[in-house]
C-alpha cells in the first residue's frame, strides 16, 4: 500500500485512510494510493463494504492545487471516482474536518456519507476562479436541488454537518469518526442497502431559474469568470443527461483553468497563507494572550475596532475624553449590531452577549488591567504622544500599546513612552468591523479577531496608505487635467474595485487626509507632488464626505449613492485655470494606467526599502484593505500579468510627460532589465 493511503480491516469492513498532511489533498500519490486500496478491498472476499476517511485533522480538502498547471501524473481523478461509484461493494465516506472541492466530490461518488458534527463540507473552487471539475456540479444539484446547488457552487461557502444532513448531502451523523462510520457500514450491509449512485437521480429545474439567478447576481459576480461558468454547469445538469453534463462540466472547467482570473485567484490563495510566515519567527512561537482590551477613542475607527474584539469574546473598555463622545460612540456600536440582527445575520442573544462585553470610562487610570491598549484618536502627532505618555503611566507592565495611526511614525509615538519595545502599529481599515485587513508593525492577535495580518515596516503611511497616496494623488491630477470624479470612479469601478478614489475618499472622510496635509509633516511630500489642491478647496467648504452629506459628491440622508455636484465641478475647472492646464479628454484605459500604475511603482519602491517582505504581501494588503479585485490578483500580480516591460514603457512615457512623480522605481527597471517578474523575485 502507498505511504499516502493505507488499507486496514475492521471485521468485514475495509478502512481506506488517506494520510497526506497537511490537508490530504488529492495529489498523484493519494490518487494512486486510493486506486490500490480500492483494488485491495474489491479483491478481498472477507470485505463486505469499505469506509473511506482522512487521517490527521481532516478529510480530503480538495485537488492538490500545487499540481495545477503541471504535467499530469498518477491515476486521473475521474478514473478513481469512476471506480468508487461503480464499486461492487458499498463505499461509505467518513467525514471529519473539511471535505472540500475534489474531496467532497469523492464523497459524492461514494454510496453513503457519514460525518461527525464538527465537520464542514463545500465546493470552494469558485474562490480559486474554478468550478468543481470532478462531477460536483452534476451530482450536487441531484442531491440538494438546483437553487441550493447554485448558491453553494457560486459562493464556495462551507456547510456545517448538521446543515449538510438536513440538505441530504450527508446521510448519517455520529460522535465517533471511525467507530461510528464502521458501525454505520455494518448496518447498511446488514440491511442490504443498495449501491446508491447519485448520477442515477433526477435533476429538475423550474423555468427561468438560471436567467433569474444570473440577473440577481450580476453586480455580485461582476468581473469574475468562474461564478458564471458554475451556473452554466448546473444548468447543464438540469438540461442534459448525466454523461453529457459531465462532458460540459469538463469543458467549462478547462475554460476556467486557463483563465487569467483563476491564475490571479490561485495566487491570492497561496499569498494569504504566505503572508503569515515571518522568516525569523519560528512556527509555533507562543502567542501573547489578550484577555482584555482598552480602546482609546470611540470614533469612526475606535468603535469598529472594538467590535472585532467583542465579536471574539474579549471584553473591551472604551475610553473617551468626554461622556457625550462615549455615548455617541456606544450608540453607533449598538446600531451596527442591531442592523446585523435586523438582517438576520446575528441573533439578538449574541448581540446582547457582545454588548455586555463593553464598559466605558473617561478616566485613563481604568486601563490598568488591559493586555492590549489600542489608540484611535485624531491624526495629530502631539495628541498621540500625549496619550501614549498617559498609557505608559497607567497600563500594566507587559501590556501591548498599539496605535491605529494611518500615517504617523510609530517610532516617534513610542518615544513618548519608556517602553518603546511594547509599542506597535495596528492599522485597521474602515469600516474596521468589516474589512479583513490589519497592517501590523507584531502578528498573532489579528487571526484571533478574524483579520489577515500583514507585517509592514515603519514608514510614512506604512504600505497601504503610502501606495494609496500615489493612487488618490494621481486621481486628483487627472481631475486637474480634464477628467471628472464620476468618470475616474466609473473606470475604476469597471476595472473591478468596489469604488473609485473619490467615492472612497468620501466614505473614509476627506478631513483625515486634509489634517495630514495641513500637518505638513517634514518627511511628507508637498501638495504639488500629491495633488492636494482640489481636495483642500472642497474641505475648506466643510465638505468631508458622507459624514457631512457632501464631499466630491452629494449624498441623500441614509443613502450612500454618490451624486455629482456642480459646485465641485466648478472648483475642479477653476484649479485647472489657476494652474494654466488645458483640460483634455481621457479614455478608460488611460485612466486605469494613470490611476493604478502608481500602486505598482510605489509598491516596487517599498519592496526595495524592505518595508514589505514580499510582492504577494502587497497584493493581500490591496485586496483585503482597499477592495482591489481578487480576480486581478492584487497590483503586483496584475503588473506581472500585463508584463513589467509594458508597464515600464508606459511609466517612462508618463515620466516624460508628467514629471518626477512618475520616475520608475529602480527595482522595476532592474527586473525588466533582468527579464524577471515580481513573482520570480519572490521565488528568489
Ligand atoms: N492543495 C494543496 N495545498 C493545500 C490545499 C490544496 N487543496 N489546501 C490547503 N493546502 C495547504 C496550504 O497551502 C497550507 O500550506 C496548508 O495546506 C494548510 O492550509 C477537481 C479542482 C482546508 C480549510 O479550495 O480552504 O478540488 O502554507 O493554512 O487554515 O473540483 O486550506 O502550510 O505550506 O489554509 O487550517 C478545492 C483549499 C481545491 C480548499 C484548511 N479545495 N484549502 O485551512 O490551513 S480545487 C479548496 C482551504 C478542486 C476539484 C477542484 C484550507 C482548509 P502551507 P491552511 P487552515
Ligand atoms: P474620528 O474623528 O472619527 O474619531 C476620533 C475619536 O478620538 C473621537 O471620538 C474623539 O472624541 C476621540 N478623542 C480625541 N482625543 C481624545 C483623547 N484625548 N482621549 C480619548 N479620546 C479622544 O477619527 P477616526 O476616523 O476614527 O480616526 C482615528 C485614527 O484612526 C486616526 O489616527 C486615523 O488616521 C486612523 N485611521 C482612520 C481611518 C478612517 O478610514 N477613518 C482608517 C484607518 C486609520
Amino acid at each position: 500500500m502507498s505511504d499516502a493511503v493505507d488499507f486496514t480491516k475492521r471485521g468485514a469492513i475495509g478502512v481506506i485512510t488517506v494520510n497526506s498532511p497537511p490537508v490530504n489533498a488529492l495529489s498523484a500519490a493519494v490518487r494512486d494510493g486510493l486506486d490500490a486500496a480500492l483494488k485491495a478491498g474489491q479483491a478481498d472476499p472477507d470485505v463486505k463494504a469499505m469506509v473511506l476517511m482522512g487521517g490527521g485533522r481532516t478529510f480530503i480538502a480538495g485537488a492538490d492545487i500545487t499540481e495545477f498547471g503541471k504535467p499530469p501524473r498518477g491515476k486521473p481523478l475521474h478514473d478513481v471516482l469512476h471506480d468508487i461509484e461503480n464499486s461492487s461493494k458499498l463505499i461509505i465516506a467518513a467525514i471529519h474536518g473539511t471535505a472540500l472541492g475534489g474531496g467532497l466530490e469523492v464523497t459524492l461518488c461514494c454510496h453513503y456519507r457519514y460525518a461527525v458534527p464538527a465537520a464542514l463540507v463545500g465546493l470552494p473552487e469558485v474562490k480559486l476562479g474554478l468550478l468543481p471539475g470532478a462531477g460536483g456540479t452534476q451530482r450536487l444539484p441531484r442531491l440538494v436541488g438546483v437553487p441550493k446547488a447554485l448558491d453553494l457552487v457560486t459562493s464556495g461557502d462551507f456547510v456545517p454537518a448538521p446543515q449538510a444532513l438536513e440538505l441530504g448531502i450527508i446521510d448519517e451523523m455520529g460522535g465517533e469518526l471511525l467507530e461510528g462510520a464502521v458501525a454505520y457500514a455494518e448496518k447498511l450491509v446488514a440491511d442490504g442497502a443498495p449501491l446508491r449512485k447519485i448520477r442515477d437521480m433526477p435533476c429538475q429545474a423550474e423555468n427561468g431559474v438560471f436567467e433569474a439567478y444570473r440577473k440577481a447576481n450580476a453586480r455580485k459576480f461582476r468581473g469574475f469568470l468562474a461564478p458564471w461558468k458554475n451556473i452554466d454547469c448546473i444548468e447543464a445538469a438540469a438540461t442534459l443527461d448525466f454523461d453529457a453534463g459531465m462532458a460540459r462540466e469538463r469543458e467549462l472547467f478547462n475554460d476556467c483553468m486557463i483563465s487569467p482570473e483563476s491564475a490571479a485567484q490561485r495566487h491570492v490563495f497561496f499569498a494569504e497563507r504566505e503572508v503569515a510566515k515571518i522568516p525569523d519567527v519560528p512556527k509555533g512561537t507562543p502567542m501573547k494572550e489578550v484577555k482584555k482590551v482598552a480602546m482609546i477613542g470611540a470614533g469612526t475607527m475606535g468603535g469598529g475596532i472594538a467590535m472585532n474584539f467583542a465579536n471574539a469574546g474579549i471584553p473591551v473598555l472604551m475610553v473617551e475624553m468626554a461622556d457625550e463622545a462615549l455615548a455617541r460612540g456606544m450608540a453607533i456600536i449598538k446600531r451596527n449590531y442591531q442592523n446585523t440582527v435586523n438582517k438576520g445575520r446575528l441573533s439578538q442573544e449574541k448581540m446582547d452577549q457582545r454588548m455586555a462585553l463593553f464598559s466605558t470610562t473617561t478616566d485613563y487610570a481604568d486601563i490598568g488591567d488591559a493586555d492590549l491598549v489600542i489608540e484611535a484618536v485624531f491624526e495629530k502627532m502631539e495628541l498621540k504622544k500625549e496619550i501614549f505618555a498617559k498609557l505608559d503611566a497607567y497600563a500594566k507592565p507587559g501590556a501591548v500599546l498599539a496605535s491605529n495611526t494611518s500615517t504617523l511614525s510609530i517610532d516617534e509615538i513610542a518615544s513618548a513612552t519608556k517602553r518603546s519595545e511594547s509599542v506597535i502599529g495596528m492599522h485597521f481599515f474602515s469600516p474596521a468591523n468589516v474589512m479583513r485587513l490589519l497592517e501590523v508593525v507584531a502578528m498573532g492577535i489579528g487571526r484571533k479577531v478574524g483579520k489577515i495580518s500583514v507585517l509592514v515596516g515603519n514608514c510614512f503611511g506604512f504600505v497601504g496608505n503610502r501606495m494609496l497616496h500615489g493612487y488618490t494623488g494621481e486621481g486628483t491630477f487627472l481631475l486637474e487635467s480634464g477628467a471628472l470624479p464620476q468618470q475616474v470612479d466609473g473606470a475604476i469601478y469597471n476595472f473591478g474595485l468596489a469604488m473609485g478614489p473619490f467615492a472612497m475618499g468620501d466614505m473614509a472622510g476627506l478631513d483625515v487626509g486634509w489634517l495630514v496635509r495641513k500637518a505638513k509633516a517634514a518627511d511628507r511630500p508637498t501638495n504639488e507632488e500629491y495633488g492636494g489642491t482640489i481636495p483642500d478647496r472642497i474641505c475648506e467648504l466643510g465638505r468631508f464626505g458622507q459624514k457631512t452629506a457632501g464631499g466630491y459628491y452629494d449624498y441623500k440622508e441614509g443613502d450612500r449613492t454618490p451624486i455629482p455636484n456642480p459646485e465641485v465641478q466648478a472648483i475642479i475647472e477653476q484649479v485647472s485655470k489657476d494652474k494654466n492646464i488645458t483640460r483634455t479628454d481621457f479614455d478608460d484605459d488611460e485612466i486605469i494606467k494613470r490611476a493604478l500604475y502608481p500602486l505598482i511603482n510605489i509598491g516596487a519602491q517599498i519592496l526595495d526599502e524592505g518595508m514589505a517582505m514580499r510582492p504577494s504581501d502587497i497584493d493581500i494588503i490591496y485586496i483585503n484593505g482597499y477592495g482591489f479585485p481578487a480576480h486581478k490578483g492584487g497590483p503586483m500580480h496584475w503588473a506581472d500579468a500585463i508584463g513589467l516591460d509594458k508597464v515600464l514603457a508606459d511609466m517612462k512615457r508618463f515620466h516624460a510627460e508628467l514629471g518626477e512623480r512618475w520616475r520608475p522605481a529602480p527595482l522595476l527597471e532592474k527586473l525588466v532589465a533582468d527579464g524577471k517578474s515580481f513573482a520570480e523575485l519572490q521565488a528568489g
